[in-house]
């Protein structure tokens, strides 16, 4: 039987359907650090990973590993030059999310632009002693400019939201979507910084690459309006958090909602200390059906490329189907 790793915590029946296939070592433990990842993955043939950094070193330790499957459509945690050089194939679990996620980008971005948690932060502390004319002012959602960077699958659920508020959408992206895309969106393809200038709602559903590492930074925050809101639902480093922290506080933005920090689940001090600003801790796909949606793809993804199962030999997310894959050892 081959062996896999699940790395992590994970629905029983989603681990139960792998033991059906594979001789399964789980860790159910906390999340496993660089050296115990590469012990445990040293004489595996695939692994069920979540955000587990997977170096090249890691690979050169496991001569068997053929596939890493992650839970979650983003893979920046995978080091692709290594798999590819390597060998092995990365899967990862795209679509099953994207309106969860769409969903929680509108939550943050909505709670930022109404104060909510700022204002129950208020009500707690006992500070609710009269109704007052401009207690907790905000900026509106509806009816205003509301621009995604980032026009993928998730990008476009969270615009398709829009017509419902009246809002006018912008969006930059890599390159332009199909035009028929944009005409059911109503979405008008900018510049970057003309989308920073003209909206009154950034919202953040980029891949993390190289490219993309500070993709905003003092300068692209500074192009905003100061009654402006930024939302991130895609990677901690799109954004630089000290620059954000600082122009939160000295009001350049309004406000923001951060589902993903720079080095999470640590998190810079100065966002912390920030009232203006919406935290959670990279939840957004976080709902019962979602996550039991995306665990069950990777393991359709692992069970598959492992040869193995009703689909064996085609994983249906194979993010470098280049590949050849391993001889088996
Ligand atoms: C994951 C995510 O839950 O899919 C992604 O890219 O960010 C989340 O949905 C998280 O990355 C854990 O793997």
């Amino acid at each position: 039987m081959q062996k896999i790793l699940v790395a992590r915590p994970m629905f029983a029946e989603v681990v139960e359907r792998l033991k059906q296939y594979f001789e399964v070592d789980w860790n159910t433990g906390d999340v496993l650090g660089a050296e115990a990842l590469t012990q445990r993955l040293a004489d595996k043939d695939g692994a069920l990973t979540a955000g587990d950094t997977v170096s090249a070193a890691m690979l050169a330790a496991a001569p068997r590993l053929r596939v890493v499957a992650n839970m979650a459509v983003g893979y920046n945690n995978f080091d692709m030059d290594a798999f590819n050089a390597a060998n092995v194939l990365a899967t990862n679990t795209p679509d099953v999310l994207n309106e969860s996620t769409a969903d929680f980008g509108w939550a943050l971005m909505m709670a930022a632009a109404r104060r909510v948690t700022e204002a129950e932060h208020w009500l707690r502390a006992g500070q609710w002693q009269k109704w007052s004319y401009d207690g907790f002012l905000g900026a509106d959602i509806h009816g205003s400019t509301l621009g995604v960077i980032g026009m993928g699958r998730i990008g476009q659920a969270l615009a398709r939201r829009a017509r419902g508020f009246n809002m006018q959408v912008l969006y930059h992206n890599r390159s332009r979507v199909a035009p028929e895309i944009e005409a059911a969106l109503d979405a008008q393809y900018v510049a970057k910084e003309e989308l920073l200038r003209r909206a009154d709602h950034v919202v953040l559903v980029l891949p993390y690459t190289q490219e993309n590492h500070h993709a905003i930074g003092a300068t692209e925050l500074a192009l905003m309006k100061p009654s402006a809101t930024l939302t991130n639902i895609a990677r901690g480093g799109i954004v630089d958090d000290a620059a954000l922290a600082d122009a939160l506080q000295h009001k350049r933005i309004a406000a923001a909602g951060l589902d993903v920090f720079e080095g999470e689940p640590q998190l810079n001090p100065a966002l912390l200390a920030q009232a203006n600003v919406v935290l959670t801790p990279h939840i957004a796909s976080a709902t019962e059906a979602t996550r039991r949606a995306m665990a069950n793809l990777a393991a359709d993804n692992l069970i598959a490329a492992l040869g193995v199962g009703p689909n064996a030999g085609h994983p249906p997310n194979p993010v470098n189907p280049q590949v050849s894959g391993r001889p088996r050892r």
